[in-house]
């Protein structure tokens, strides 16, 4: 059976979930404590060279990383339902929507739920303890991340900023669905459960700008995803109820 190495609160490991949900295929679910740094440790780094979550483990010696590249294997080897649009060209916009939100918001809600849960615990951190951490963390990006909620908290003004970048996801997609229910093609596609994870914390966040008067696509399109049994199945809860009831870090 696979195993997929996870977070709870992590929007890339939603993803995949989802993704496992929707095609029906049973797995072995291996949460990752991030507070304790568990996807640093050398044994996570060879299934995931970034030190970061999601991996999954098809068979042994085969594992793969990147939510997006995992959800494209999951639904080439089980086709069924299909998560992709037929059609190449459509099959391209859903691609370059998922590495807009890789892109542009998984950064900006890295800011946001760091701040959150894991910058009260890391200001405490001595400097020797600060730097076994760093030490751990394979990406030059990544350390830079934890070294400025460790010591260079985000200001308010960039807090703001990542929150109004988010909210810029919930303009795309409401451009994206005009009268169509999912946001490529016909059919509700990867493209619509990368943007899940987004979607499920700005409705935490600011959930003024998911009202049927803000954004009615958005609003119905939020209500049809909801209605998925996938979406029970993957367990996407409340952020700051998952924070209390959890192990498991920070998550983005
Ligand atoms: N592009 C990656 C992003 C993965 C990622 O950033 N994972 C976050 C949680 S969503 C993580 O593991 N953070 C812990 C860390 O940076 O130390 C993917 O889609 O798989």
């Amino acid at each position: 059976m696979m195993k997929l190495f996870h977070g709870w609160l992590s929007s890339a490991s939603r993803r995949v979930r989802l993704c496992l949900a929707e095609k029906g295929v049973p797995y072995e679910s291996i949460p990752i404590d991030m507070s304790r740094q568990e996807q640093h440790s050398p044994a996570f780094l060879a299934m995931n060279p970034n030190g970061v979550v999601p991996a999954l483990l098809i068979a042994p010696g085969r594992p793969l990383h990147e939510s997006s590249t995992i959800c494209e294997y999951l639904d080439e080897v089980h086709p069924e339902p299909p998560l992709r649009p037929h059609d190449p060209y459509q099959r391209a916009v859903m691609r370059n929507f998922v590495r807009w939100t890789d892109e542009r918001a998984l950064p900006r809600l890295l800011i946001l739920n760091w701040s959150q849960a894991l910058q009260p615990v890391a200001s405490q951190w001595t400097a020797e303890q600060l730097r076994e951490r760093l030490d751990r963390i394979p990406t030059a990006e990544r350390r830079e991340a934890w070294l400025r909620i460790a010591r260079r908290p985000y200001t308010q003004e960039e807090k703001d900023e990542a929150l109004a970048g988010l909210v810029g996801l919930l303009d795309k997609m409401e451009a994206m669905l005009g009268p169509a229910p999912w946001l490529v093609g016909a059919s509700y596609s990867l493209a619509d459960i990368a943007a899940v994870p987004f979607v499920a914390r700005l409705e935490e966040l600011a959930p003024d700008q998911l009202l049927p008067a803000t954004r009615p696509r958005v609003h119905g399109w939020w209500q049809a995803v909801r209605e998925r049994p996938a979406f029970a199945m993957a367990r996407i809860e409340r952020f700051d109820e998952a924070l209390r009831s959890r192990a498991g870090g920070p998550g983005a």
